[in-house]
């Protein structure tokens, strides 16, 4: 192998470690924001008498929002008090909890109790 080979490899080698290097930057990067994202999107939102998603699962945590989108009051109330219940919501306001212990939460709308919720907390 001559100097000129080997000053070759060397480079691609190098250009290699860059490459590398950006990649795993870039491919970090993605990963916070697909964080921020979900932790985002970890919204209800109160439409036509219902919550939705009824069902949402979050992790331990994590920040959970409802935005009333109907032109009626609504409130959100926890069945077993694993959180403290909101004021009545007008439209596009929002109410926001920390997801607590591991468990099944169960809500309800003081208003109208028929509109219920679910919220599934994971470690
Ligand atoms: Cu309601």
């Amino acid at each position: 192998m001559n100097m000129r080979t080997y000053s070759n490899k060397l480079t691609v080698l190098l250009a290699t470690l860059i490459i590398l290097n950006l990649w795993v930057a870039v491919f970090g990067d993605g990963m916070k924001n697909t964080d921020e994202i979900t932790a985002r999107q970890n919204r209800i939102e109160i439409k036509d008498f219902a919550f939705n998603p009824q069902t949402l699962t979050v992790k331990s945590g994590e920040k959970v929002t409802w935005i009333n989108r109907d032109e009626e009051p609504h409130t959100v109330v926890s069945v077993d008090k694993q959180f403290n219940k909101s004021t009545a919501l007008d439209t596009d306001q929002t109410f926001t909890i920390t997801a607590g212990a591991p468990g099944t939460y169960s809500y309800f709308c003081s208003v109208h109790p028929k509109m219920t919720g679910t919220i599934v907390v994971e470690k």
